[in-house]
């Protein structure tokens, strides 16, 4: 894309916000990359040899789960010292523009946006910063501190992360939440996602197909993904430069 090419792009996603009552967005691992938080597709879905659908799934998990355990530590480690990016904070922006008519719906399990300062986060896939007993089912915040590769709940029982792992189905209402919200919004901001993992990429046809007219969707990717053919327009540049760009002209 030229710089021309985007600037114009830019204007056009401008547009399709400056009309828009509700704004949905759906993040993925690109938001954070400019944290310095790898992500997924870039890793080839690798991690030290290890295919990451076999760490980041319940029979790794049983299989192996001081291996599984090394690697979200390992994340979590990495994400202890990550800072939000410009992207982050622009997106924040976007909520306090839109208030209680704007939703982040993230893939991501890094907590960044809310340490950007974004509260109206629904996390689709969980979080590093919390575990699950196995034996209580008690769910506890542990922040990003170390945890060795075996911690055990206060009631004996193994910890798992509180992350939806593949084969694993979503937070019942949460996913609800982001299904309705993906449908009723004007413009769906689709951020960092190669949009290849499901349900989450059917948020963009939800948004698309459930109204008429359906919502806009505006892709923001160093790349065109599986979403590009259902994008409006697309932004293709760092959604850290790009975001921070949108809300600028945004405000003109
Ligand atoms: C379920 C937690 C059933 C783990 C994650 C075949 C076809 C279709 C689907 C399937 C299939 N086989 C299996 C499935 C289902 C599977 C799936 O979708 N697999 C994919 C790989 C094909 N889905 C599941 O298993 C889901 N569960 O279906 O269960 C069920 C139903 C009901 C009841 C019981 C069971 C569960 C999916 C959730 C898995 N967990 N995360 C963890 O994080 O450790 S998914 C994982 O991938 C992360 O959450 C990540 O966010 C997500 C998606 O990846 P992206 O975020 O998009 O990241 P990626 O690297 O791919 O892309 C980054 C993008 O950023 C790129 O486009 C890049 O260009 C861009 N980028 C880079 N830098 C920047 C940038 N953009 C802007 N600026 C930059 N600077
Ligand atoms: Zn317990």
């Amino acid at each position: 894309m030229t710089p021309e090419e985007l600037d114009a792009a830019i204007s056009k996603a401008a547009d399709y916000l400056k009309v828009a009552r509700r704004v949905a967005v759906l993040t993925g691992a690109g938001v954070s990359a400019e944290s310095g938080i790898p992500t997924f597709r870039a890793s080839d879905g690798l991690w030290e040899g290890h295919r990451i659908e076999d760490v980041a799934s319940p029979d790794g998990f049983y299989r192996d789960p001081k291996l599984v355990w090394q690697f979200y530590g390992g994340r979590r480690a990495n994400v202890a010292t990550a800072k939000p990016n410009p992207g982050h904070l622009a997106l924040v922006a976007l909520e306090d523009r839109w208030g209680e008519d704007f939703t982040l719906v993230t893939q991501n399990v890094d907590g960044l946006h809310q340490d950007a300062g974004s509260r109206r986060v629904l996390e689709i896939h969980g979080s590093l910063r919390r575990t699950l007993c196995l034996k209580c089912d008690e769910v506890q915040d542990r922040g990003l501190g170390p945890l060795g590769d075996a911690p055990e709940c206060h009631c004996g029982g193994r910890l798992r992360p509180d992350i939806v792992w593949f084969g694993e189905g979503l937070p019942v209402d949460i996913w609800e939440e982001a299904q309705i919200k993906a449908s009723e919004c004007d413009v769906l901001l689709v951020v960092g996602t190669s949009a290849v993992v499901h349900p989450a990429a059917s948020l963009i046809p939800i948004a698309r197909q459930t109204r008429t007219p359906g919502a806009k969707v505006i892709e923001v990717n160093m790349t065109r993904t599986e979403a590009s053919a259902l994008a409006d327009v697309g932004l293709y540049g760092p959604s850290g430069q790009v975001l921070p760009r949108l809300v600028k002209r945004l405000g003109a």
